[in-house]
């Protein structure tokens, strides 16, 4: 497609002095930070998301969270990154584990970001709650100590993840907890004191954490994480919801609004902007990303006529301009039955080179060499490929080596002047090489001894 050079200037100018990111439903909200447990707040015509933010280095095993985000959007494609507008060191009493949070507006007026966080004293994680006067603050701490911790009575096991929510008559009602404990509260008017006792409410089925609730057609809904064996892998956790009349419930199960998604941790936010619902979460698709290095991202949510929510389609990692296997049609010498190789054509950005969540190509039991090939109604021009390999730890594994081949009217020849075909896990390994005009193009495979091989995403470039 032709490029619209004066176009193309005037966004990039656009995204220097707004540091706004298009993103596609379902790509992430950024690629310039990680980004992970989102809450999602409406307020005039802006959508706000407050987020987690992970730093954990590549193929790091902890969380490492230091500072929460705020990103605004007025169409809920495009997001701003705010920057940190509150970070660990806003609560004196705390020293680590910027987890979950959510932002609820009080009757005064002003803005309360309930977060969990680590605190110095004795336990584990907290519940704090800072507090601006606008929708990005700047937030101070309301409290001086925590609203909940391990020393409040009845609380959950773990104490995080807040979520808040203010009913029709006022009342703020405040849920929180994770390992399988969840909880929940009155607030006062103050928002930073609890009103009465804390209840465990029923009716929850397989709540592991990341409660959020909210309101529609005067029926209370619940979503949160679930980790049972009915709706995810082991490790990895979907989303299921409850619905009640009342706002402490009893709550009744009603299923899964979103399946597993790419990271082991998931957290929804459910919001309505501008007449469309939406679901916000996180997942692992970001370049780079992982567990710990997890992206927010954003898709539409639709309510069936009798309210129960349909399942959130996934839309996927960010579309690569570009990219022509969109428009190919996929062949390959051999793939497993149970493989799909239509999954190395989904523009899905693979978490690491174990990232089955999408499906992949494989070759199991097969030895040798084997290809996988793009064909084209008429002719493209290409010069750079890029591949994924898939590696389950088990009989596929990476290639020992691997070429890049075009059809050139009457044979299958190498392309020229290639950069070299890599091997490398957890990335995408590119090749250029001169340009090559044709239909068809095949990426021949050699294995290792012992091994059969795969891949999670095949790129070809014009
Ligand atoms: O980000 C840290 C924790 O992971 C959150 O508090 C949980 O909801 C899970 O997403």
């Amino acid at each position: 497609m032709r490029r619209r050079w004066a176009a193309a200037i005037a966004m990039a100018l656009l995204l220097l002095l707004t540091d706004a990111r298009p993103a596609l439903a379902g790509a992430p909200i950024t690629t310039a930070i990680y980004t992970a447990d989102p809450a999602a707040l409406v307020v005039g015509d802006t959508l706000y998301l407050y987020t987690g933010h992970d730093e954990a280095p590549t193929g790091g095993t902890n969380f490492v969270m230091r500072d929460w985000h705020v990103f605004s959007s007025t169409d809920a494609a495009t997001f701003t990154d705010q920057g940190a507008r509150l970070a660990v060191s806003n609560f004196a009493w705390a020293g680590a584990d910027a987890w979950a949070g959510e932002v609820e507006r009080g009757a005064d007026g002003r803005y309360y970001w309930y977060t969990s966080v680590n605190g110095n004293g004795p336990g584990w994680m907290n519940i704090g709650v800072a507090v601006g006067n606008s929708p990005t603050g700047p937030f101070t701490d309301a409290i001086g100590g925590p609203l909940i911790s391990d020393s409040t009575p009845d609380s959950a096991p773990l104490n995080i993840d807040p979520t808040v929510f203010t009913d029709d008559d006022g009342q703020v009602y405040l849920y929180w907890g994770s390992y399988y404990g969840l909880r929940a509260a009155r607030l006062n008017a103050d928002m930073t004191s609890i009103n009465g006792s804390i209840i465990t409410p029923s009716g929850v089925s397989n709540f592991w954490e990341a409660p959020w609730m909210f309101k529609r057609n005067g029926v209370y809904y619940l979503a949160y994480a679930a980790n049972d064996a009915g709706c995810s892998q082991p490790n990895y956790a979907c989303v299921r919801y409850a619905t009640a009349s009342d706002p402490l419930g009893p709550w009744t199960h009603r299923g899964v609004v979103l399946d597993q998604v790419s990271s082991t941790t998931n957290h929804p936010a459910i919001i309505e902007f501008k007449g469309q619902w939406y679901m916000v979460y996180h997942n692992a698709a970001a370049p780079g990303g992982g567990n710990f290095r997890r992206s927010v991202t954003i898709d539409k949510l639709y309510f069936n006529a009798d309210g129960t929510m349909q399942k959130v389609v996934q839309t996927g990692g960010p579309v690569t301009p570009g990219n022509l296997a969109a428009s190919a049609t996929p062949s390959t010498s051999y793939v497993s039955p149970w493989e799909t190789l239509g999954a190395i054509k989904d523009g899905y950005t693979p978490a690491n080179s174990q990232d089955h969540s999408h499906g992949a190509y494989g070759n199991w039991n097969h030895q040798g060499s084997e290809w996988i090939e793009y064909q084209w109604p008429t002719a493209q021009t290409i010069r750079r490929s890029e591949v994924y390999w898939f590696d389950d730890n088990l009989g596929i594994d990476l290639p020992a080596s691997c070429q890049v081949q075009f059809w050139n009217g009457s044979a299958y020849v190498n392309v020229p002047g290639s950069s070299g075909c890599g091997v490398a896990a957890n990335t995408f390994n590119a090749a250029t090489f001169t340009p090559v005009s044709t239909t068809r193009l095949r990426l021949s495979i050699t294995s290792r001894s012992g091994y059969s091989t795969g891949v999670l995403e095949w790129r070809a470039f014009s």
